[in-house]
């Protein structure tokens, strides 16, 4: 095999190695949790997961910190908001799941008494198609919500 197409074949397979996990795994980002008012309260817990070519769905989400976590969608009862938990949250192919206050959240039961504002908690989420993406999530304090930039977010 000439030089030129064994380069060429190296720099493909390394294309392929490198580019395989990017176009498969879900990606999260600008994940951050809020403290509840009462400690006692589960957190709650938002992100985007922008998903690959193929369409995929979070099934679960665990934390060091935290007992248990729960996926949970906000639906509309006769006029009255109530929280559902999910076993299985959607991702469509090139689409985005958005986790915001007042919609979609995670609720963290029993999140370690240590944990304070200011501190990154690490999270990972567990997709169907076998992917776990770790990242950390930044603990803000529950005014956070009340702030302008976050209404914002919520369009
Ligand atoms: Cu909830």
């Amino acid at each position: 095999m000439p030089v030129s197409s064994y380069v060429r074949t190296i720099l493909m397979l390394a294309a392929f190695l490198l580019g395989a996990p990017v176009a498969a795994a879900p990606a999260v980002e600008g994940a951050w949790v809020r403290l509840p008012a009462v400690s006692s309260r589960p957190a709650g817990g938002f992100f985007t997961v922008k998903a690959g070519a193929k369409p995929d769905a979070l099934i679960a989400a665990s934390s060091p910190k935290a007992e248990r976590i729960e996926l949970h969608s906000v639906v509309h009862e006769n006029g009255v908001m109530r929280m559902r938990a999910e076993t299985s949250m959607p991702v469509p192919a090139n689409g985005t799941l958005a986790f915001a206050p007042g919609g979609n959240h995670l609720m963290l039961f029993g999140l370690s008494s240590d944990v304070k504002a200011g501190d990154r908690l690490p999270l990972t989420l567990t997709f169907q198609s076998g992917a776990k993406v770790a990242t950390t999530a930044e603990v803000r304090p529950v005014t956070e919500a009340s702030k302008p930039k976050e209404a914002a977010h919520q369009h």
